[in-house]
């Protein structure tokens, strides 16, 4: 009989990390996943894999450990001895890491070294594969149209510049002590399961809810910024071929499609039978229904359902992001299953649904307790 791989994953409890736990759960691995300790629960997107920790012959273990925290690292990697480790953990927000720059480097840059370190001080460097969640914001300012794996990189936020230690220190790793560590360069991939503060899942939550009468405005900030959005089940898929390979090597992982938030907005509402046309430049842009077909919205012409907040301004920008994945389809035969439109369509049914719930809810009357009184 052949011994299960062993996986351990940082981030499980993340978009990524719940689908490659599914993945790898599915591929046959035991899976152990580090997750950190909140005052609420995080496992919202792994309830459904969870087990019973008293049940014997598990394969998919939680242990609480943080990227911050090196004797926690040391001992999970010490306990778990995995074959492959995947570093998704991060604090991933861009936005958010020009307010908290410095916890976004301890985290994301020298949360990768702390793990491989942990991986070299157990003497593990030729067992235990590594991959490490590595990103098309390095790319940042434009050098060049597509971005490729020789494109400079040229970061423009706090994430960025922390991404970017790490991904010279796995590159220095596996140059200095022979380990098999991997960069993945992926671009934006989203889900119905996307942090509701990134721009696709913020627009498709609205988009629903302004259907339902649930919301009137939706206030977004750059509309012409351009990203390749691909379907992180299938960016997952490529995060597992990456260390399977005979040698490491690093893979942008993209869909060579390029939209702008705009287009993102607009493919949304029209999943649900609404047409926004866009007035107005910058600051002073604004969406507005000129159509409405079928009845799932209740939205009328004329209504203004999204405005530009500048809030939402960066105070450096990515403006364009367009992946070239040629290497990851000639190399390991990747392509990328899911189109634009059906990922837009796949986020929407889900959110439409969730704001359906709550109309229902609302409609019958249902007022939350409140414990404030
Ligand atoms: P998410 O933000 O959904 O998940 C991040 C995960 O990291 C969560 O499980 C979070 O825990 C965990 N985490 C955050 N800080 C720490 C810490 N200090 N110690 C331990 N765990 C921590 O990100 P995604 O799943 O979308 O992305 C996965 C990785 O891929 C990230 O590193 C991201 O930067 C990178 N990436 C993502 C892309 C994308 O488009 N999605 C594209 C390119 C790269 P909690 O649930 O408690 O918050
Ligand atoms: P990004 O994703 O910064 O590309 O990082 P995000 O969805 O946050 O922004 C994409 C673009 O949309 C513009 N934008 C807005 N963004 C947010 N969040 N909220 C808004 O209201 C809004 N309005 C316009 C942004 O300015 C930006 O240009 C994601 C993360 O998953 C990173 O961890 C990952 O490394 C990269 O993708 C690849």
């Amino acid at each position: 009989m052949t011994q299960k791989k062993t996986a351990l994953i940082t981030g499980v409890t993340g978009q990524d990390g719940a689908y490659l736990s599914e993945f790898l759960l599915e591929k046959g691995y035991e899976v152990h996943g580090i997750k950190r300790r909140t005052s609420l629960f995080n496992t919202d997107r792994i309830d459904h894999l969870y087990q019973d920790p008293h049940v014997d012959n598990r394969d998919f273990i939680l242990h609480y450990g943080d990227l911050t925290d090196s004797t926690s690292l040391v001992r999970i990697v010490q306990k778990v001895q995995p074959d492959e480790i995947y570093n998704l953990a991060a604090q991933s927000h861009v936005a958010v890491s020009f307010e908290e720059p410095e916890y976004t480097a301890n985290a994301d840059g020298i949360g990768a070294l702390r793990l491989l370190e942990a991986v070299r001080i157990l003497g593990l460097e030729k067992k235990s594969r590594f991959y490490q969640a590595s990103t098309s914001e390095l790319y940042g300012l434009v050098q060049e149209i597509p971005q490729k794996e020789t494109t400079p990189f040229y970061p423009r936020s706090p994430y960025a510049v922390a991404k970017l230690y790490a991904y010279w220190i796995t590159v220095n790793y596996r140059e200095a002590y022979g380990m098999y560590a991997c960069n993945g360069l992926l671009f934006n991939h989203e889900s119905p399961v996307r942090g509701e503060t990134f721009v696709t899942r913020k627009i498709t939550r609205a988009v629903a809810r302004l259907a339902l009468g649930l919301q009137d405005c939706l206030y977004l900030g750059n509309l012409s910024a351009l990203r390749d959005w691909g379907h992180a089940r299938d960016y997952v898929e490529m995060q597992w071929m990456m260390l399977q390979q005979e040698q490491p090597e690093d893979f942008v992982i993209a869909t060579g499609r390029q939209y702008s938030v705009r287009q993102f907005v607009e493919r949304s509402a029209a999943e649900l039978g609404i047409t926004i046309v866009f007035e107005g430049e910058g600051e002073r842009e604004i969406g507005i229904v000129s159509k409405v077909e079928g009845n799932r919205a209740k939205c009328k012409v004329g209504d203004v359902v999204v405005r530009v907040d500048p809030r939402y301004f960066r105070p450096t920008e990515v403006e364009t992001l367009l992946g070239d994945p040629t290497k990851a389809r000639e190399k390991l035969g990747w392509t990328p299953r899911t189109s634009f439109e059906e990922l837009v369509k796949e986020m929407i049914e889900c959110d439409y649904t969730a704001a359906r719930r709550d109309s229902l809810v609302k409609m019958a009357g249902f007022q939350a307790y409140d414990y404030h009184e």
